[in-house]
């Protein structure tokens, strides 16, 4: 067998065994296996990660988000080493919703993260450029499963901070990042948008040579507000956090903290908690998704196509629509 890529081989004991040694490659391999839509590879995955879902202990997940040039990718690399450096074995993917617009990705200059990627205890996976969106959150819940079967520990998950990204990553990691530039007027729309509610510890980057005063600036201004702001967690207020991923001050300081929140949300059993509620919200996204698609692809009865020609010209009731072809499905 020469083709490369899930189809070069039908995966099974092998794959799933390969993926639990720890080997690259069959990551790798697993993953492109998950990114793929075709319909044998997704029963393929399916039967992949039941096969691993017994012996997946789950990693320290965290969420890395801010605005585009905030520092995200620099800051990941030297958290990613600082982990490596302590013994673990860190992986960083990416979440990228405008990929499939852009049509780049956020991680696609890997080079940027080219201490990182030279260390072999950690993998990096850029995120995969012109995929549908839809299936972007199942395929990064499916990535990071798949990381964690293979002994990654922490896993940390790039997203670009657009929005609507950081809430799809909140529903996969344990702990949100929020990054933000001094002196950009990053700070101020992630406030607006309510975005520094969804973090756990706020990030002032960049805290060196011209930028050092405003970073100072910006970590009292972000004090102040998560003190007024509503947290993430009750009686857990988010912390701000200083620190340069160039000088390196603050990076172990950030370490510390993302330690020490996490273990004091898991012995309050909010970890856990969490965990159980992402996965059942996953669970519903599928149903949704799942439905909508056959509900739209429905050859018996009445077609998707004719009953929303009569929505659109007002001849029918669009709940009265949708109750036909939610039932088309169950019947
Ligand atoms: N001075 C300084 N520049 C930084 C620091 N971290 C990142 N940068 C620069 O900021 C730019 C954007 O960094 P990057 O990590 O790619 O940001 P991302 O888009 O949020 O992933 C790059 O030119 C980096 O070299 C830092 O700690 N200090
Ligand atoms: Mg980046």
């Amino acid at each position: 067998m020469t083709a490369a890529g899930p189809e070069a081989q039908a995966p099974g004991d092998d794959l799933a065994a390969a993926v639990r040694s720890g080997s690259r490659r069959a990551l790798a391999r697993a993953i492109t296996l998950v990114e793929s839509d075709r319909e044998d590879h997704r029963a393929q995955a399916r039967a992949l990660l039941g096969d691993l879902l017994q012996s997946i202990t789950p990693s320290l997940r965290i969420g890395v988000s801010g605005a585009p040039g905030a520092g995200k990718s620099t800051l990941i690399e030297a958290l990613g080493l600082v982990a490596c450096d302590d013994g673990m074995r860190p992986a960083v993917l990416a979440i990228d919703p405008s990929s499939a617009i852009a049509g780049g990705s956020i991680l696609g200059d890997k080079t940027r993260m080219g201490e990182l990627a030279r260390r072999p205890e950690a993998f990096i996976r850029p995120s995969p450029a012109g995929t549908q969106q839809g299936g972007v959150a199942r395929r990064t819940r499916e990535t990071i499963l798949l990381a964690e079967a293979a002994g990654h520990d922490p896993v940390l998950v790039e997203t670009v901070g657009a929005g609507q990204s950081e809430h799809a990553v909140t529903g996969m990691v344990d702990l949100l990042l929020l990054v933000v530039a001094p002196g950009g007027g990053d700070d101020l729309q992630a406030m607006k948008r309510g975005i520094m509610e969804l973090a756990d510890i706020v990030v002032v980057s960049k805290a060196d040579g011209d930028l050092r005063s405003a970073a100072e600036r910006a970590l009292r201004d972000h004090d102040s507000a998560t003190q007024l702001s509503m947290s993430r967690h009750p009686g857990f207020p988010a912390e701000v956090v200083l620190c340069s991923a160039v000088s390196g001050e603050g990076i172990g300081e950030l370490w510390t903290a993302i330690g020490r929140r996490a273990d004091a949300l898991a012995e309050a059993g909010v970890l856990e908690r969490m965990r159980g509620e992402q996965r059942a919200a996953a669970m519903w996204d599928e149903v949704r998704a799942g439905l909508v698609a056959a509900a739209a692809d429905s050859r018996d009865g009445e077609s998707a196509t004719s009953l929303e020609a009569q929505v659109r010209e007002g001849s029918l009731l669009p709940e009265v629509a949708a109750e036909r072809l939610i039932q088309g499905q169950l019947a």
